[in-house]
């Protein structure tokens, strides 16, 4: 059973740490995703432990829920989010959000001891400046994100959506668009994605990459998205073929969803330790 997620305090020993950041204050739309951490905690529960595709037990591997970090406010979360870091000392992480703002905090942290690259799987850009005068806005992480680690180390997969600011800004980083990756066809775009990244590589994945119909409880839900079949490929091909070095699963909204959206973010936190575990 998975007793793992309900455990409190720090173990020092654990190889993989699980964090929650129920945060949502820069939500452009939909808000909510402050109750994405436990959302997905309870769907883990649902899972069977052992993974028939990888012959590894979940609940055997040495994995610590540090519980939620303090978030009443972004700049609070800027700070336990980089003691956070600091205390995992260069153990992988994920963590669980909370609406997108929260990736930059963990970007800017390892971004002081890594020499990192961020992938972002998500149905938009985010590059958007600011957004009704909000810096911190879930619509403008990746623009922060692009102003710390540098437009070449930014990547962006999925993305069907856009205002025409996000669009300009794109061309100065690496996008593989929806359009590109249903005329390249999903197992080819992923190809081409993977073997672009080549350094330590923090991943942060928006469960509205995976079309509305099957994940519906998500802060901007979009329709015409990856098919969940398609979406564990993905994973699977980054968590294999790049150095991941932790991770985010963020836009979890449970107000707006049917228990989908949650056991697809569950899984993808299984998927992820999983494909560390197998590596090991
Ligand atoms: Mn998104």
């Amino acid at each position: 059973m998975m007793k793992l997620f309900t455990s409190s305090g720090f173990d020092e020993a654990a190889k993989f740490v699980i964090c929650g950041v129920p945060f949502d204050g820069n939500c452009s739309y939909r808000k909510g995703a402050a109750k994405g951490p436990d959302a997905i905690r309870d769907a883990s529960w649902e899972i069977e432990t052992y993974m028939i595709d990888k012959g590894i037990d979940f609940d055997e591997l040495s994995i610590h829920d540090a519980g939620n970090l303090a978030c009443e406010t972004y700049k609070g979360l800027v700070k336990s989010a980089d003691e956070f870091v600091g205390r995992c000392a260069g153990r992988q992480f994920v963590a669980l959000g909370g609406e997108h703002s929260v990736t930059y905090p963990f970007v800017k942290s390892l971004a002081k001891s890594h020499d990192l690259q961020v992938l972002s799987i998500d149905a938009h850009l985010d590059l958007r400046e600011s957004y009704k005068n909000n810096r911190d806005s879930n619509a403008s992480v990746m623009r922060r994100i692009s102003e710390e680690i540098g437009n070449d180390n930014l990547f962006e997969f999925g993305a069907r959506c856009a205002s025409r600011e996000d669009w300009e800004y794109s061309k100065n980083i690496s996008i593989a668009p929806m359009k590109d990756i249903r005329k390249d066809g999903v197992a080819r775009a992923i190809e081409k994605l993977t073997k672009k990244i080549k350094k330590p590589l923090y991943l942060s994945i928006d469960m509205d990459i995976i079309d509305s119909c099957y994940a519906p409880g998500v802060g901007n839900p979009e329709v015409f998205g990856l098919l969940p079949l398609e979406y564990l490929e993905l994973i699977r091909a980054v968590m294999k073929n790049c150095d991941v070095i932790s991770a985010d699963i963020v836009e979890v909204c449970p107000k707006y969803d049917n228990g989908a959206t949650a056991l697809l973010a569950a899984q993808t936190v299984f998927e992820i330790i999983g494909g560390w575990a197998e590596k090991a």
